[in-house]
């Protein structure tokens, strides 16, 4: 092999590809006290939901335990689940969002 005949080896890149940013559940959690219509009208407001949609998140939660309301970045989920957690306690109720990250 002369010189010239040297393998060139691919280039390394020189910006290495940034991961996509993590996805966040928003997850509405079922209790004993909130009345079903603010459930559903608190997703109405804050996640902008239609009656129908509200309606069926809110049931799947009351069922089940809990329900998926939307995937998101993670500041968003986390500041539309305060939101939302803040609507349940001005009314006195102990409804709960939590959020976590997507698998
Ligand atoms: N379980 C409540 C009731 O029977 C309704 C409810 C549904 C509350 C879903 C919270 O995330 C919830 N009044």
């Amino acid at each position: 092999m002369s010189d010239n005949d040297i393998a060139l080896k691919p280039k390394a890149r020189s910006k290495p590809k940034l991961d996509r940013p993590k996805l966040y559940k928003v997850i509405l959690v079922n209790d004993d006290f909130t009345p079903r219509e603010f459930v559903i009208m608190v997703l109405k407001a804050v996640f902008r939901m239609s009656e129908e949609t509200g309606y069926r998140v809110m049931l799947t939660a009351h069922k089940l335990g809990t329900s998926v309301v939307v995937v998101c970045a993670k500041d968003i989920a986390e500041t539309k689940a305060k939101e939302a957690v803040d609507f349940g306690k001005e009314a006195g109720f102990p409804l709960m969002f939590v959020t976590e990250p997507e698998e």
